[in-house]
């Protein structure tokens, strides 16, 4: 869209015939546009887009968040203490990519993030510390490093700091997905923490600990079924269970990278209409094979360091480094130790609409530049 603004109007500027100049000119007093000047612009061979292959490191975000529990209150208004992953290629837009939205999120001893709701759905995926619970609907989710928690698009949600330490998690939302489509709705909830009704924990009570075979909560590789407008009712996704589907599926497999996808358990779908998220382990030496993809995707390193190739050029990371693999960009990741790497992708839609496609590169991608 805004890029066929940006771009010259070629049939314009080339012409010296009076009379095609006044009717370009005649065009766009109307409030029209020729297609003819801007075709290569808009319907291009292969996804174009604004947000380019970025990384953020946590030696950089960690003490920002710090600095920022110490000096700046968590209040209405202002709502949550957050940093948002601003993709250098966005203009400005403090978007991770075109359609998604990750951040840092933190909360320091005994504070509140006050309880709201909004259409854009969003996950969290604890990097560090202990002592929060988020609350949705009724429900209060206990936190803990590696967990994964829902908050779907229309949910009461509220994050609460029970301890006396300093938390931090990454946040994924579908907003820009939901404010293009003029849909954003967002409500304060009357309290400044909505009630919890009964113990912790129980949608995790309600779908693990009921009677018998636990319900199918993650599945190898990516789902690839119809979307489900439902949320996932089970709004935590503990890390225990992650670490030990993921030492499976590593053990009945030769790949050097073995990927899970978190499932609703009702349907099997992604965790979310909008999102999907996933679970990525790269054995000791692994290298991932390179690919590319249609949709978006962040990155949240959990365990272990490594480095990815994106669009041939070198991003190392850590642990609660964050990284964005912007569409169709080239993707392979490496690392010497092994390494658990959290994936945010925006795919359920574009799978849901037909328009998701992927293509494994038969070669290694050689490195052209690397990111310091
Ligand atoms: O925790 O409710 O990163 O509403 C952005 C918007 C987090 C939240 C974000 C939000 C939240
Ligand atoms: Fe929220």
């Amino acid at each position: 869209m805004s890029t066929a603004e940006e771009t010259p109007k070629a049939g314009e500027s080339q012409t010296t015939d009076p009379e095609l100049s006044a009717l370009y000119r005649d065009i766009e007093a109307a409030g029209l546009r020729p297609l003819w000047t801007i075709t290569e612009q808009l319907l291009t061979p292969t996804p174009r887009p604004r947000a380019v292959p970025w990384l953020w490191r946590a030696s950089a975000l960690r003490p920002l968040a710090e600095r920022a529990i110490r000096l700046v209150p968590v209040e209405r208004g202002g709502e949550r203490r957050v940093l948002s992953l601003t993709n250098p290629g966005l203009g400005g837009r403090p978007y991770a990519a075109g359609t998604l939205w990750g951040a840092l999120q933190c909360l320091g001893p005994r504070e509140t993030a006050p309880a709201h709701r909004h259409t854009p759905g969003a996950i969290r995926f604890v990097t560090e510390g202990e002592g929060v619970w988020t609350t949705v609907d009724g429900d209060a989710c206990d936190m803990r490093p590696g967990d994964l928690v829902l908050t779907p698009g229309g949910a009461w949600h509220d994050h609460a700091n029970g301890g006396d330490g300093h938390m931090y998690w990454f946040d994924g939302l579908d907003l820009p997905m939901i404010e293009a489509l003029d849909a954003v709705f967002f409500e304060q909830h009357p309290e400044l923490r909505q009630p919890v009704a009964g113990e912790h924990n129980r949608s995790e009570r309600e779908f693990l600990a009921d009677g018998g075979a636990p319900a199918e909560t993650m599945v190898a590789g990516a789902v690839r079924g119809p979307l489900d407008p439902e949320p996932s009712r089970l709004l935590v996704y503990r890390w225990a269970e992650t670490d030990r589907r993921l030492t499976e599926l590593a053990a009945a497999s030769e790949e050097p990278l073995v990927s899970l996808e978190f499932t609703n358990p009702c349907s099997g779908a992604s965790v979310l209409p909008t999102l999907s998220c996933g679970m990525h382990r790269l054995v000791p030496g692994g290298a991932s094979r390179p690919v590319r993809r249609s949709g978006n995707r962040v990155y949240v390193a959990f365990r272990g360091s490594g480095h990815s190739v994106l669009d041939g050029r070198r991003f190392d990371w850590r642990p609660g480094d964050m990284f964005v693999v912007p569409s169709w960009a080239a993707e392979e990741h490496h690392s010497a130790e092994g390494a658990d790497l959290f994936s945010l992708g925006d795919d359920p839609v574009l799978r849901a609409l037909g328009v998701y496609r992927e293509e494994r590169l038969s070669a290694a991608q050689e490195i052209t530049d690397v990111f310091r």
